[in-house]
């Protein structure tokens, strides 16, 4: 199940989000980060919403779901439509209640043009693009999320970054402007909600091999040197990201809001 650079290394989750209520965003299949977070926040005791961008991705969300979590909801969200926010949140609204405890968004995109060659030779418009959905979706999904989190006495808001965000790493160009973007995000969007007990944080995430992953050169090559470099020696698992998004999303970690999280193994803290 795990990949083979990682530790095949079972994480015992304790019942910290029971009874609350969790939108999950970005599953694509089952090695998304997405889905290892939700399998965590499930364990956890979490009740969960996924969001899916289109009819054509519905499929496979259920085909994933099918057999572990099965009493979920599905909701279509493309967060490039305000429309599509809008009918998204109603029906998360009607199906928990007016009630939202956390939300993951697990959502990123890049014209994959951009992910090649040089920054700077990026278009116009596939920078308005991956800004759009890469960073600007999470202000648009907290907005909506706010009064439902209101209603539940605060939030847990938690995304995913990269390193791409404060290094310069090959090929990741556009997408590195569009995490720094994030990341300031989160912060911006933690000193707006505070006030209503709703928290924003990101996991700053090492490597993984997903489906947003593939194609991108060498990236078996970066996998390799990630666990040689690393303190632990060992790539990231989706298991130690969903475990750490499920205490971001507990009231285990009340006091941190505005925080980019690095869970990657100590690959950052190397020089
Ligand atoms: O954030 C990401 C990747 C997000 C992503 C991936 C794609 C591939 C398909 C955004 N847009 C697209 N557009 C596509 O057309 N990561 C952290 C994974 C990743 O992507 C890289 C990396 C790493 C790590 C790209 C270059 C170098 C390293």
């Amino acid at each position: 199940m795990n990949n083979a650079l990682e530790e095949s290394v079972a994480i015992e989750i304790p019942p910290i989000l029971k009874g609350k209520k969790v939108l999950i965003s970005g599953l694509a299949n089952k090695r998304s980060i997405a889905w290892g977070i939700a399998q965590a926040m499930h364990q956890a005791g979490a009740e969960i919403i996924f969001s899916y961008q289109s009819e054509r991705l519905k499929g496979e969300v259920e085909k994933v779901l099918s057999g572990s979590i099965d009493n979920a909801t599905l909701v279509e969200l493309d967060v490039g439509s305000d429309e599509s926010l809008d009918s998204a949140f109603a029906t998360i609204d009607k199906e928990f209640d007016g009630k939202l405890d956390a939300m993951v968004h697990c959502l990123a995109f890049a014209p994959r043009e951009t992910l090649q060659g040089g920054y700077v030779d990026t278009l116009r418009e596939h920078y308005a693009l991956a800004q759009d959905i890469s960073s600007y979706s999470l202000a648009a999904m907290a907005r909506k999320a706010r009064p439902l989190m209101q209603k539940a006495g605060g939030g847990s808001i938690i995304s995913l970054s990269y390193l791409g965000a404060e290094k310069v790493i090959k090929n990741y160009n556009m997408m590195g402007i569009a995490k720094a973007a994030l990341e300031a995000g989160v912060r911006y969007l933690a000193g707006d909600l505070g006030v209503d007990n709703i928290r924003v944080n990101a996991i700053s995430a090492g490597p993984v091999k997903t489906l947003a992953a593939r194609g991108i050169a060498d990236f078996t090559t970066m996998l390799n040197k990630h666990a040689e470099i690393a303190p632990l020696k060992r790539n990231v698992s989706v298991e130690d990201i969903g475990a750490t998004a499920t205490f971001l999303a507990s009231s285990m970690s009340n006091g941190i809001t505005g925080e980019v999280l690095h869970v990657d193994c100590g690959y950052s803290i190397m020089g």
